[in-house]
């Protein structure tokens, strides 16, 4: 594509080489480096996110049939329950603070196990789906933090593991904002 007198915003050509990308090979082998590279150059994911004191938030950017993007808001003291991704592929890249990652292994009627824990700076990137792992994800210990992901295909609900029990329960995932403008009713 040419442009003529009008430069998509980084986050824009971010969402076009994704796409070029899941066309070119729907495991997008390269989603990695795409977003290690927006996550260290660039601040344009700003405008679309905020935080929330009650719950880390969720920041709609693009969704199609083959992936979502989404900004996610880590308050202090803010994580995930240990969830699953319902099948898919999910890159998560840090675009501001640290983010930690501790991985979780589960059989069916115990209580998930803790496996590799990892803490991430600012342009790394972690990836997972359920053959790997079940994970938390929050900022690190007393800090805020900020997360570009990638998920492929999107989904709209996924399992959450109780940490003592490891009874499965549904939660949908809902957003704060859709594009740069908030959503009402969100519960996440
Ligand atoms: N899966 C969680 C974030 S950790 S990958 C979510 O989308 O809310
Ligand atoms: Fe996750």
């Amino acid at each position: 594509m040419r442009y003529h007198g009008w430069m998509p915003a980084p986050i824009e050509r971010l969402v076009e080489d994704l796409c070029r990308e899941f066309r070119r090979d729907a495991r997008a082998p390269a989603a990695a480096e795409l977003l290690a590279r927006y996550a260290l150059g660039n601040e344009d994911w700003r405008p679309y996110s905020f935080f929330d004191p009650q719950h880390y938030t969720r920041h709609q950017i693009e969704r199609n049939a083959e992936f979502e993007l989404l900004v996610l808001c880590w308050g202090v003291g803010q994580a995930s329950p240990i969830h699953n991704h319902e099948g898919q592929n999910c890159w998560m890249a840090v675009v501001e603070g640290e983010i930690d990652e501790l991985q979780y292994h589960h059989a069916a009627g115990s209580p998930p196990v803790l496996g590799r824990q990892a803490r991430l700076g600012r342009g790394e990137v972690a990836f997972i789906r359920d053959e790997i792992a079940l994970h938390v994800v929050r900022s690190k210990p007393g800090t805020s933090g900020v997360s570009l992901h990638l998920y492929s295909k999107p989904y709209d609900a996924c399992n959450v593991y109780c940490e003592r029990t490891g009874v499965i329960a549904r939660k949908s995932l809902s957003y704060d904002s859709i594009r740069g403008r908030r959503v009402e009713t969100s519960q996440v």
